[in-house]
């Protein structure tokens, strides 16, 4: 049976959501439903400010991607605007495979026009006449909402020629992703959209420049692109003074789900909310790529995570209680990264069997000399691959290492 999407973002309903305003609240098939809650006013006001007032706007607001590298959204619009080259594209990376991640489906699946309106302002600022929606293949729901959306924008004038009577074309296709975690890498995606296999290209050229079928292109995911419609809707500045951002959480909580809260609300806090079960005795912050933390009254921003040597990533809040058998999730996230490796770089592909090789030893034994291997495999994935998988396959291992002692005798 279906789940209702309200039963995932706990704080349903209340008045002061920004982001999450909509989800569980209207019909998410109904574009009526999303007009009469202040949909398509943001793209009004863009076609008020024009493309580089837009961006302006977006770049006072300070937002920065929330896909978990927090890069400048206005710097990469600027970018991509200015390039010469034509046609340029933009891309939705709606691929969400971190574990632990789940703020984009919930967003698409409750709030589908939203992502359609916002691709639209993007395309505008930007000069793109086409966007590209990849998705997730195991978010069916997600799917079907918003090729329903996406319909329906085209039949009443929000998508295609002339949007609103203001001369701009742009149109949106989906494509479903087939499983694998790399091919939410922005340059896997531009890959497996052109048909080639999902494998990370080099960086520089960044896809500003050179991206999808080698033009400038714009790749946002999809929580940072539903953060333009506050933006434009209630001005940068008043954005900025509480901005929102979401959290994925579960693991040891009472009540598991997407929590929109303010930047700089501590993780206490957000346990408050949520209830623990159990003891807690450490979170994972960013996903398989993150890192464990055990004080709880870091700050939920990009700096106050990066200070207490963690990162915010997509959001991902795991809570992990007494009964949890650490080794055995070290394990886990060690197969993981083994096993979704696309094998095109050395220091990844050997480097993530290695890893999980010594963690098998040591679960059964502890041994200096395992422990002196796994960082330096741990050290060389990170300096040397190509892409962001191997680069952070051994935060979630060092950090349970060196914080919470699970190999210490
Ligand atoms: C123009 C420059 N553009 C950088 C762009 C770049 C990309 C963005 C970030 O992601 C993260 C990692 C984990 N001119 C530019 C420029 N850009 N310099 O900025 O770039 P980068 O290279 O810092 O990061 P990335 O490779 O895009 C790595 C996270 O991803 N991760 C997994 C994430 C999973 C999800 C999910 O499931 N939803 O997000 C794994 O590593 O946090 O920080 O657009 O082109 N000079
Ligand atoms: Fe592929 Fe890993 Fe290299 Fe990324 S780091 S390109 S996933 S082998």
């Amino acid at each position: 049976g279906e789940t209702p999407v309200k039963d995932a973002v706990p704080q349903a309903g209340r008045p002061d959501l920004v982001l999450l305003r909509r989800v569980g609240v209207v019909d998410p098939a109904s574009l009526d439903d999303y007009r009469a809650t202040g949909g398509y006013t943001a793209l009004r006001r863009a076609f008020e400010l024009g493309p580089a007032g837009v961006i302006r706007e977006v770049l006072e607001s300070g937002l920065v991607g929330r896909g978990g590298a927090a890069f400048p959204t206005g710097r990469k619009w600027e970018a991509t605007a200015r390039q010469p080259d034509h046609p340029h594209y933009l891309v939705c990376n709606a691929d969400e495979s971190e574990p632990g991640t789940f703020k984009d489906r919930v967003v698409m699946e409750g709030d589908p026009y939203a992502l359609v309106e916002a691709m639209t302002i993007a395309a505008y600022a930007t000069g793109c006449a086409k966007g590209y929606l990849y998705i997730r293949g195991e978010y069916p729901r997600a799917v079907a909402r918003l090729q329903h959306a996406i319909a329906t924008a085209r039949s009443r004038g929000l998508l295609g020629d002339d949007i609103l009577g203001k001369g701009l074309s742009f149109d949106i296709e989906l494509r479903r992703g087939a499983g694998a975690y790399i091919c939410g890498e922005e340059t896997a995606i531009f890959n497996s959209i052109e048909g080639r296999r999902g494998e990370p290209r080099s960086k520089p050229p960044f896809p500003v420049e050179k991206g999808l079928f080698g033009k400038p292109t714009v790749v946002n995911n999809v929580e940072t692109l539903v953060n333009v419609l506050p933006i434009l809707e209630r001005g940068a500045q008043a954005y900025a003074a509480a901005e929102p951002k979401l959290f994925c959480v579960s693991g040891a909580v009472e009540r598991p789900g997407v929590y929109e809260l303010t930047f700089g609300t501590t993780l206490r806090e957000l346990l408050d909310m949520t209830g623990t079960t159990g003891t807690t005795r450490a979170v994972l912050l960013g996903g398989a790529a993150g890192a464990f933390v055990t004080d709880l009254d870091i700050p939920l921003t990009f700096q106050g995570t990066r200070d207490a040597g963690a990162t915010l990533g997509s959001g991902v809040v795991l809570v992990i209680d007494d009964t949890v058998d650490m080794k055995r999730m070290l394990l886990r996230i060690a197969e993981f990264f083994r096993d979704e490796s696309c094998g095109q770089c050395v220091p990844c592909r050997v480097g993530t069997v290695r890893q999980e090789e010594a963690l098998h030893r040591l679960s059964r034994r502890v041994d200096d000399s395992d422990l002196v291997l796994l960082r330096e495999v741990g050290q060389t994935m990170r300096d040397a691959s190509i892409c962001g998988l191997g680069q952070t396959a051994w935060n979630a291992v060092e950090s349970a290492i060196d914080r919470l002692g699970v190999f210490n005798r």
